[in-house]
């Protein structure tokens, strides 16, 4: 059995693997993080880690679990040490970081969190917990009152569960002790995080706390950003893998590919990490770059996962290696990329070439079903909203409509071989109801269509629209997602 990761064994750690080239405890925290899965582990926490030993500064993290205790206390267990494993062409390439200053959860250390929070040091606090952690109601955009942990939160704001009523209490505390300026930076996938987080975070303060919103104005910066890291999750055999190349036992060490991107805005008033040393991009306005990424990259992955789950085909690399959804996912990308406005020095059909690689990387086992969770809050900045545009621009719509199909057949919660699935999405207690005894694809899209904004307007109340999806819907159950995805690329 190797030693168990930890400061202590670090020396002893196999010649030739990358390690960090500082002395980590030498470091103050300067960031807090919500949200300690394995993207975070995998993008930010290696940007800091370049960025520290390339330039230094007082900007480890702490990182938090806002549900699990398991990682936190495996990280600790490690001094906040793990293994970064990026799988590529050229094999495996292990390599320890040293930014994580300490790992907590909420349901344990809430105390010390919110201390950590609420100290004038943390000069950041960046997030990655998912779209549907911003509690944001789809169809006004802002805070949805009645999302149940944010309703429960509104009631008990002292022990906030949620990320806008964690932020809030923080912020308060910020205010009261002068303990001055934050930059709250989002890095979910989600179209203007930054704005959607400002949102969510003011709408939250104006019922607990109304003369808060003011001072958020004056001291609290929402820069907006772009993330990209392809990171399954994490399995036994990276654990083995990580064992045997550093010579170090790792409870939870992380895969990723090596391509790795950050665009960000600029907007820092207390100084953040060099990161630009790990090549993060800094813009002034990182729209053109979200929407690349979440309707090229992202809109790409929903649109494999539900027409490749259901087909049975377990991940991305295995959807690519089926020429009829590799053809699919082509149009696709040309598609969307008709739809981007220009952005000065991006080539949008060489980034979709570079995807299509990406997605076949063979070392890298992305599961369908991983990325198909959450669809009802993932499609409408993949697919709905380019289908809009595109309804607008009268560009053709057949390949968004394609994707809206495997969507909703995946949400009939059984493959084409009849196994049966959880959905694993925020409303599927209200999708199943919608869909209650729906066989037919005119029934199905009638029954979600009842549920409330799961399916947007004006995008359904267009007739054209309406019909392709149908047709879609048809041919997916008559056919199979693969004969139709082929029946599209011959289009
Ligand atoms: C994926 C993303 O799970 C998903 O929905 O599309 O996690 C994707 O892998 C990342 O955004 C890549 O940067």
């Amino acid at each position: 059995m190797a030693d168990r990761l930890s400061a202590g064994t670090l020396a002893r750690i196999c010649d030739g693997v990358a390690h960090p080239g500082y002395t980590p405890s030498a470091h103050g925290i300067g960031i807090v993080h919500l949200g300690l899965g394995a993207f975070h582990r995998a993008h930010q926490a290696v940007y800091t880690d370049t960025a520290l030993a390339a330039a230094g500064g007082d900007w480890r993290i702490l990182g938090v679990s806002m549900r699990s205790t398991e990682t936190a206390q495996d990280l600790a267990e490690q001094d906040g040490l793990y293994t970064v494993l990026e799988r590529g062409a050229e094999g495996i390439r292990p390599r320890i970081i040293g930014s994580l200053a300490a790992a907590r959860a909420l349901r344990t250390d809430r105390a010390q969190i919110l201390r950590q929070l609420s100290a004038p040091d943390t000069r950041i606090i960046s997030l990655t917990v998912t779209e549907k952690a911003y509690g944001q109601d789809p169809q006004t955009g802002g805070l949805d009152l009645t999302h149940p942990e944010i309703a429960q939160d509104l009631k008990t704001p002292d022990t906030p569960q949620s990320v806008p009523g964690l932020l809030v209490q923080c912020l308060r505390h910020k205010q009261e002790s002068g303990a001055g300026s934050v930059t709250l930076l989002s890095c979910d996938n989600l179209p203007e995080n930054g704005q959607v987080l400002r949102r969510v975070v003011q709408d939250f303060a104006a019922q607990v706390a109304p003369d808060l919103s003011g001072w958020i104005e004056d001291h609290v910066r929402f820069p907006a950003t772009m993330v990209d890291r392809i990171t399954p999750q994490t399995t036994q055999a990276d654990r083995d893998e990580a064992a045997r190349l550093t010579g170090l036992a790792d409870a939870t060490p992380v895969q990723c590919e090596p391509f790795s991107q950050w665009v960000l805005e600029d907007d820092f008033p207390h100084g953040r990490p060099a990161w630009e040393h790990a090549g993060a991009i800094f813009a002034p306005d990182v729209t053109p770059y979200e929407h690349m990424k979440l309707r090229m990259l992202n809109g790409s992955h929903s649109l494999l996962a539900y027409a490749g789950h259901v087909a049975g085909l377990e991940t991305i690399s295995a959807c690519l290696g089926s020429p009829l959804l590799k053809a699919c996912l082509t149009r696709h990308l040309v598609a969307v990329a008709a739809g981007l406005a220009p952005l000065p020095g991006m080539d949008y059909a060489a980034y979709g070439r570079a995807l299509i690689s990406r997605f076949e990387n063979p070392s890298i086992a992305h599961s369908t079903y991983q990325i198909a969770m959450d669809g009802s809050q993932k499609m409408p900045q993949r697919i709905f909203a380019p289908a809009e545009d595109a309804r607008i621009s009268r560009a053709p719509r057949d390949t968004y409509a394609f994707a809206t199909a495997a969507w909703l057949r995946y949400l009939m919660g059984r493959t084409e071989d009849g196994a049966e699935y959880a959905l694993r999405d925020p409303r599927e207690t209200e999708i199943a109801e919608g869909l209650r005894g729906a066989r037919e694809a005119k029934d199905v899209i009638a029954g979600l269509r009842s549920v409330p904004g799961l399916l947007p307007e004006p995008l359904f109340a267009d007739r054209d629209w309406l019909a392709a999806v149908e047709t879609a819907l048809a041919d997916i159950l008559r056919d199979g997602a693969l004969r139709t995805a082929e029946r599209l690329a011959q289009a």
